[in-house]
């Protein structure tokens, strides 16, 4: 992966994204190997907010910043104000060094 420039820290920064329940806490866990993040029950939904979270890749690897999200739809109908925070986030980090890779999540026995 290509890092990005943050200030005089060079760091990986990556946002997961995907629908709720279907795994985002969780790949952001293993990505920092350490659970950083409450993981939820599939039915409501957990993340509430976008929370960045500075670590090590897999808890000892290069420095990485974790970006968790709230699902796109999420039980508490708040898809448009989700996604606003989103654009807001993705446009600052656009211009604070930006983004290295984003991980969209999907849950493997989802039927297609
Ligand atoms: N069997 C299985 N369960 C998983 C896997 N990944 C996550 N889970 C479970 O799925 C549930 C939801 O996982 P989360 O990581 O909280 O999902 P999320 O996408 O962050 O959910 P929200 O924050 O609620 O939108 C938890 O009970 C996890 O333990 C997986 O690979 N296999
Ligand atoms: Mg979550």
């Amino acid at each position: 992966m290509e890092a990005t420039t943050v200030g005089d820290e060079t760091k990986v920064r990556i946002v997961v994204l995907g629908k709720t329940g279907d795994g985002k806490s969780s790949v952001c866990n293993v990505f920092l190997g350490d659970k950083r993040f409450p993981e939820g029950d599939m039915l409501l939904s957990m993340t509430k907010d976008i929370v960045p979270v500075e670590g090590r890749w897999f808890g000892d690897g290069e420095k990485v910043e974790v970006i968790d999200t709230p699902g796109s739809c999420d039980s508490d109908y708040a898809d448009a104000a989700n996604l606003r925070k989103l654009a807001e986030l993705l446009l600052k980090l656009g211009r604070d060094g930006g983004i290295t890779c984003v991980v969209v999540v999907f849950k493997a026995t989802e039927t297609r």
